[in-house]
Formats: structure tokens, C-alpha cells, sequence
């Protein structure tokens, strides 16, 4: 698959080609922790992701085989979260920004697909954990280490892990902080498949090829509809708004925008009212 890349960015790399973009974090020095911008420029990315109408599916992935990604760089953590180059971090004022990003992923209308060497660990682990399938390598580990460190993720870290591979599992993820090799992920329900790492990019980009030959509308509603249930109130928010969009896209609501222009009383007789 021939990528194109485009963008300016420090901190990953974005690329398409045939309706699949690959975001690509590119920090292998630390095995792929974030900062402040790697996140910045991570949402950018995704929302580039996002507004192109040629791409169906997004891949996200770590530089190098060694690791996916580690989590928050722990070296320029500060005393209330991570600290950038920027104003705010000259203040000595720290960032999560990782939050918003896991909430990106999770309501951005296009299937997003973890693509796992090496290590996924704490927040990095959380990242693929709020990505809507993973393919793991078979040199992939997996595991929290927030405890450890002085962190945890009590949001999509600790409540969406649960509800992937059950509560007593979650706990011991999280309570021991061990680290659980791409077999055992497998086992778990953690991951969808695990394959020989000279193979994973064929692989994931095998599954995103499936993925485009299907109704683009479908798997937007269908990734609605699943998140809903843990999303809450967001969810059904972003539920209903698609909803709102399918109603545009009829001419029973078209009627309403074109009586409105027209100055005239709307005829909405001729529509059913459906049982
Ligand atoms: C991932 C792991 C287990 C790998 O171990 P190993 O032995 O294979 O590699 P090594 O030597 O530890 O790492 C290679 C280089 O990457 C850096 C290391 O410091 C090392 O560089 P040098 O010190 O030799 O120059 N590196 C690796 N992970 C880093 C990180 N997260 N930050 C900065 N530098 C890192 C092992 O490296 C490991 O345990 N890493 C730390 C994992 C971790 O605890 N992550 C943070 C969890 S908290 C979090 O992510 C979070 C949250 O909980 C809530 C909100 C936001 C973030």
C-alpha cells in the first residue's frame, strides 16, 4: 500500500492511502509516550481524519516494532499533569489532554483500528482499549501501570477496560499492574487477532479494506449504537445527532427547508405516518 503523507508534525506522522488513514505516533526514543503536543497534534490529525470524505477507516499505530505506545512521558510529568514547551506550561500548569482524545476516538463516526507492537502500556494502553478493534503483533504486551507510577485512568481506562474483558479482570489489570503477552490478550477479548509481526500492517490494512466495502452509514450508526450504552447521555447525544442526519437526508425533512425558503405553508401530507 503506497502511504502519502501530509500534514507538519513533530510528534507523529499522518498518512493515506485507498481510504485508510494511518496515524502514526512517533516518539520510538520513549517508546512512544505522549506529550502535550503529541496529543495536540494526535487531535488534528484525527479530526484531518475525520472531515476527509475519501477515508473510511483510520489506523492508529506507534513508530518502530518496539512499542505502540507507553503511556504519558513520565519525564516532563509535572506536579498536576504533563508539562509542554508552551505558555501555559511555562506557568508550571500541566495538561491530560489525553482525555480528549480518548473521547475523539470514541466519537469519531469511522471505525478506528489499534495497530499493536510491542508495548501498549498505561495511557497508551487505554488508547487502543478506546479504539474500536486492535491487531496485535505477537511481540505485543499489554498492561496498565498506573498504581505503579502514581496515576490511574478511572474514565475509559478503568470502566471501558470492564466492559471488554470483564470486571474481575479489569481489577486485576489494574491492581497488579502485570503485563499480559498478545496470546493472553487474545484470551481476554482484549485484542481481535494476533499475527506474526512481519505481517501486522497487511493484516490491519486487510481488515480496514473489509471494513470499506461496507455501508459507511452502517458502521457509523453501529459504532453509535455500542457506545451509546457508555457513553450515557454524551453517546445518545452523538446518537441522536446521526439520527438528525439521516432525517435531513429524507424529503420529508427537505420539505420543511424548502416551505420554509418558498414562503409557503409545508405539505407534509404526502408522507406516511408509519406504524
Ligand atoms: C514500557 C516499558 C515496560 C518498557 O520497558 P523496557 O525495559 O523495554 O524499555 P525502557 O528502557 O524502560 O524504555 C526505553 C526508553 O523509553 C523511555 C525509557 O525511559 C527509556 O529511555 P531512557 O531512560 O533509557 O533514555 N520510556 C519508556 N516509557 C516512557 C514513558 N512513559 N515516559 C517517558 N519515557 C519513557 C517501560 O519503559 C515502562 O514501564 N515505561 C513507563 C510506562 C508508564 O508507566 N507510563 C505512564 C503511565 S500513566 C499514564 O500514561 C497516564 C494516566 O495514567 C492517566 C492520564 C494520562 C496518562
Amino acid at each position: 500500500i503506497a502511504w502519502k503523507p501530509s500534514g507538519d508534525y513533530t510528534d507523529i506522522v499522518y498518512e493515506t492511502a485507498e481510504g485508510i488513514a494511518k496515524i502514526t505516533i512517533n516518539r520510538p526514543e520513549v517508546h512512544n509516550a505522549f506529550r502535550p503536543q503529541t496529543l495536540f497534534e494526535l487531535q488534528h490529525a484525527f479530526n484531518v481524519a475525520r472531515d476527509d470524505s475519501e477515508v473510511g477507516v483510520v489506523i492508529l499505530t506507534g513508530a518502530g516494532e518496539r512499542a505502540f505506545c507507553s503511556g504519558g512521558d513520565q519525564k516532563i510529568r509535572g506536579d498536576d499533569g504533563y508539562l509542554g514547551d508552551d505558555a501555559v506550561a511555562r506557568q508550571g500548569i500541566g495538561r491530560l489532554n489525553v482525555l480528549d482524545l480518548q473521547v475523539q476516538i470514541r466519537r469519531l463516526p469511522k471505525p478506528v483500528v489499534a495497530m499493536v507492537a510491542g508495548y501498549a502500556i498505561g495511557g497508551g494502553h487505554v488508547l487502543h482499549v478506546c479504539c474500536d478493534l486492535t491487531i496485535a503483533a505477537d511481540n505485543a504486551r499489554f498492561g496498565q501501570t498506573g498504581p505503579k507510577v502514581g496515576s490511574f485512568d478511572g474514565g475509559y481506562g478503568a470502566w471501558l477496560l470492564a466492559e471488554t474483558v470483564g470486571l474481575k479482570k479489569a481489577r486485576e489489570i489494574w491492581y497488579l499492574c502485570r503485563q499480559y503477552d498478545a496470546q493472553e490478550a487474545l484470551a481476554m477479548g482484549l485484542v481481535n487477532t494476533v499475527v506474526p509481526l512481519a505481517e501486522l500492517e497487511a493484516e490491519t490494512v486487510a481488515w480496514a479494506r473489509e471494513m470499506l466495502e461496507k455501508s459507511p452509514l452502517a458502521l457509523r450508526m453501529i459504532k453509535g449504537a455500542i457506545n451509546a450504552v457508555s457513553d450515557g447521555a454524551a453517546g445518545m447525544q452523538q446518537f441522536a445527532g446521526d439520527a438528525t442526519m439521516l432525517y435531513y437526508m429524507s424529503e420529508e425533512a427537505q420539505e420543511g427547508r424548502d416551505a420554509f425558503k418558498e414562503k409557503r405553508r409545508p405539505d407534509f401530507g404526502r408522507f406516511p405516518r408509519r406504524p
